[in-house]
């Protein structure tokens, strides 16, 4: 639950809301007046593929980038865990033996899928998180990011690890270095360094062709671009990565109301369909929107404890 800070005043009461936002994230109204370090606990025990987040301040969202990313609002956040990369193909289908779930994708027998000669999106039959581009083409390999699952698939898988989905404030922390960088990209603000991409993106002109000079056409290995300072893969590009919260207006969030739109859950991290004339989605502010019961072939999660 977040509670909305108020003036601080003691005369006015802090504005509250039940919103379930993250137990991590408190919103804040004002600019944090100091910047403590944060330490790394000493012996800390880190779960096998995750990487530890330390708490601290964060200004979610940007200056200069789509107006949804606008305004920038304060945040103080408390450590977490974070899955090093997004859940991979083989990892889903261990899910799946273990379990016997049928994503949303099969139970409706089709998925969203981009056609790149006719520049659009269409409902393909017989996609799943194993035939993300449907039977006709190559299954998906098995250390590439899951795709084709809804966030309800997404929520049911973490629930069975154990974890949950981040929500997009957690993401933007971690992928902020959990120290408020205000880069472009985890990474810094070149997506090519010395001539070598640094993130599986679109390459060029989209939709219209794509160059694939970073060498995928649709997804990539997790981990094959590097990792951030805070040692996370992927979170620039790839897959867009589930996000746990509804879509919320920031303008909403900078004044303390609270969001109540139920239709679209957020997504972070950008895709191998985005490119800078486009979207951009891949810049560490960037964020997509999507039906929770959607499944579609450029998007995927992580998780987080
Ligand atoms: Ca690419």
């Amino acid at each position: 639950m977040v509670v909305l800070m108020g003036s601080c005043s003691s005369e006015k009461k802090a504005e509250q809301s039940s919103f379930d936002f993250s137990p991590t994230v408190k919103i804040l109204k004002e600019t944090p007046k100091t910047f403590p370090k944060q330490e790394v606990p000493k012996n800390l025990a880190i779960p096998d593929g995750m990487v530890y987040v330390p708490g601290g301040y964060t200004q979610i969202g940007t200056t200069d980038g789509m107006d949804f990313e606008k305004p920038m609002f304060w945040v103080e956040v408390k450590p977490f865990f974070m899955d090093i990369s997004p859940v991979t193909v083989g990892q889903f289908r261990e899910f799946i033996k273990a379990t016997n779930y049928k994503t949303y994708a099969e139970n409706f027998g089709d998925g969203g899928f981009f056609d790149t000669d006719a520049k659009g999106w269409t409902l393909k039959k017989g996609v799943n998180w194993e035939y993300p581009q449907g039977k006709d083409q190559p299954k998906a390999p098995d250390n590439h990011p899951v795709t084709q699952v809804s966030w309800y698939d997404a929520v049911a898988y973490a629930k069975w690890a154990g974890k949950r989905l981040p929500s997009e404030i957690e993401w933007e922390h971690a992928a902020r270095n959990a120290k408020n960088d205000r880069n472009l990209y985890p990474f810094g603000n070149e997506i090519i360094k010395e001539g070598k991409p640094l993130a599986n993106t679109w390459n060029v002109v989209f939709p219209d062709f794509n160059k694939n000079t970073d060498g995928f056409f649709y997804t990539s290995p997790v981990g094959y671009f590097g990792k951030t300072p805070l040692g996370l893969t992927d979170m620039t590009g790839n897959v867009w990565q589930w996000c746990d919260n509804w879509k919320i207006n920031y303008a909403d969030i900078a004044q303390g109301i609270m969001p109540t739109d139920t239709t679209e859950k957020v997504e972070k991290g950008g895709s191998f369909l985005c490119e800078p004339g486009w979207c951009h989605g891949y810049r560490v502010s960037g964020r997509s929107f999507t039906s929770p019961e959607t499944s579609l072939m450029h998007v995927g999660f992580r998780c987080v404890k």
